[in-house]
């Protein structure tokens, strides 16, 4: 097998997925856009054996937090507790499995570190002190930053754009350009009021930030291109600090009771959640071979709308401070609508994940996020759908191939591997396309195309289930019994490796299926990935088959 990204033996990987503010219940479109293909990716890497950590945790602060606690009765504190729970809880039920999942408002290293970025960065003098105009509301006694004031938007006339930018059209704009404002708390006309705020001098990380962008090899083209015209269209001065006292402060005397702006802090939790994990773990320098080592490759994955955050101003950040590594990959996603239409709480369209955990296990909607990822364009969910691509690809083909033949080596071989082996066999000749199937998914998940990895894992299920027909083995159990068992000794092969393929995709059932093969484990080690392709099954080695692993699913009756 050639080196591919994110196979290179001697690197080490630190996988990130975007932090969820913890103010939502997760629903499909995360799961299918974030996280799932962060979770398929580490345990990707894990089956060959590399050294990863995959690292999340909740977003805890800013102004969605604090609108959300106020609509709620609840503090701040109390809120991401609850969040965090409940995301926690979806992200468990899913199988998607954290070395460390933290929260920004709980890990002890992240006020500091987040102080460390600005200080450092304002140091070498690319945070300016500006006078600005903001909002004030008087009834409210306090400044409305970001979501606090409401009004229309003044690019496209929409009512209801929230702080500076518009929902409706996409737009960002300063705050006090918004027509009609008031205050989104008690409704009443703010007043316009100075205040000083520090900016980040993104400008003079353009030039730089192009080069780097440039040259980013392998990165999916809507991300580079993406973020390149950000950057080619002119980078303003950045604001990262607000007037809110929920947050992380800002280390300077003159800013008392102002916070650095959520997405400043939000992605140094990155690094700070892996330093609480490091001491966790008994070795508190850990972090430093993941975050500040040339060897160590770090990707981020997360939606497309935080593209801009990962792609231009995090490097930014990570350039000004110097300390730390750059991404190395973004591998960001589209969305995943429903019927047509973008998830939307407000609105109530959607499916949320525990409500479909509640009905399905979790390997049935992990296989269908992943077979209809939107990697590289939106894509769609529905009910039909997903009872369609389950039934379809996995109980007729994948759960078929396996029913058929643990069946006959159970009836006729006592359950045990029959002989295999021999010229011009059946084994000769799927030999060959198991190992060709596993390159191929391998190449394909090292680029991080999800969605083509796990449609190659069940295509040799495909080929297995034409190799079965071909064989007739209802006919030769009779007519030459030891054909019989030589063919079926192969499609056990067959079976093992796209148990072994589905690994990532499936944890659950395909470790059921792994498992039958008595290797003691539900999961292959490296040396097994690699030897996927070779006659490795001993003759007559008894086997524990699972049963049904992949039931039809029926549609639920109500959604
Ligand atoms: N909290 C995205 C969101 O929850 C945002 C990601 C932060 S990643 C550093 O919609
Ligand atoms: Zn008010």
């Amino acid at each position: 097998m050639s080196e591919l990204p994110g196979a290179d033996s001697e690197k080490r990987t630190v996988v990130t997925a975007a932090l969820p503010y913890a103010n939502y219940k997760p629903h499909l479109g995360h799961v299918a856009g974030v996280y799932l293909p962060a979770d398929i990716y580490v345990r990707y890497l894990r089956l060959l054996g590399k050294d990863v950590i995959f690292v999340c945790g909740s977003d805890d602060h800013g102004v969605p937090i604090t609108i959300s606690a106020q609509k709620e009765g609840a503090t701040p504190p109390e809120i991401t507790a609850k969040y965090r729970r409940v995301q926690r809880r979806v992200f468990d039920g899913l199988g998607i499995e954290f070395d460390h999942y933290s929260g920004t408002s709980i890990c002890p290293e992240h006020v500091a570190l987040s102080q460390e970025f600005f200080t450092k960065i304002h140091e070498r003098g690319d945070i300016d002190a500006r006078d600005t105009e903001q909002f004030f509301c008087t009834t409210c006694d306090r400044f409305l930053p970001d979501r606090y004031v409401e009004g229309t938007c003044p690019k496209c006339s929409a009512a209801g754009a929230r702080g500076d930018q518009c929902d409706t059209c996409g737009n960002s704009f300063e705050q006090t350009e918004l027509i009609d404002p008031h205050c989104a708390t008690c409704s009443s006309i703010p007043e316009v009021r100075e205040t000083r705020h520090w900016f980040f001098r993104l400008d003079r990380y353009q030039e730089q930030l192009e080069t780097w962008l440039d040259g980013r090899e392998g990165w999916r083209e809507n991300v580079k291109n993406f973020a390149l015209g950000i950057v080619r269209g002119g980078l303003p001065a950045r604001s990262i600090t607000r007037d809110l006292a929920w947050g992380v402060p800002v280390p300077l005397e003159e800013a008392e009771g102002k916070s650095l702006y959520v997405w400043f802090d939000a992605p140094v939790g990155y690094i700070s959640f892996t330093k609480e994990w490091s001491k966790a773990i008994g070795d508190p320098d850990r972090w430093k071979r993941y975050w500040q080592s040339p060897e160590s490759r770090i990707v981020h994955f997360l939606g497309k709308d935080n593209i801009i955050f990962h792609a231009v101003i995090w490097p930014a950040m990570l350039m000004a401070h110097g300390d730390y590594q750059l991404p190395t990959d973004i591998p960001a996603n589209e969305y995943l609508n429903f019927a047509g239409e973008k998830f939307s709480k407000s609105k109530g369209v959607g499916v949320w994940a525990d409500d479909i955990l509640a009905r399905y296990p979790a390997d049935r909607v992990r296989y269908y996020l992943a077979a209809n990822a939107p990697e590289g364009r939106d894509t769609n969910f529905s009910w039909e759908d997903f009872i369609a691509r389950n039934n379809d690809d996995l109980s007729d083909v994948v759960g078929n191939l396996g029913h058929r033949v643990f069946t006959f080596v159970d009836r006729y071989f006592k359950g045990k591997v029959p002989a295999g082996g021999a010229e011009g066999s059946t084994m000769e000749a799927l030999l060959p396309q198991i190992a060709s199937h596993r390159d191929r998914w391998r190449k394909a998940l090292g680029r991080y195309r999800f969605r083509e990895a796990l449609g190659v894992a069940v295509d040799l299920a495909r080929v297995g289930n034409r190799a079965f027909d071909a064989a007739e083995p209802w006919k030769s159990r009779k007519e030459d019994v030891e054909k019989c068992g030589r063919d079926l000794a192969a499609l056990l092969e067959l079976v093992r490796a796209v148990s072994g393929l589905l690994t990532p995709f499936l944890p659950d059932t395909a470790g059921k299926i792994w498992a039958t093969f008595g290797s003691g484990s539900a999961t292959p080690t490296p040396a097994e990935i690699a030897g996927l392709g070779r006659d490795t099954l001993a003759d007559g080695q008894p086997l524990t088959p699972p049963g049904i692993v992949f039931p039809r699913l029926e549609l639920a009756e109500e959604k």
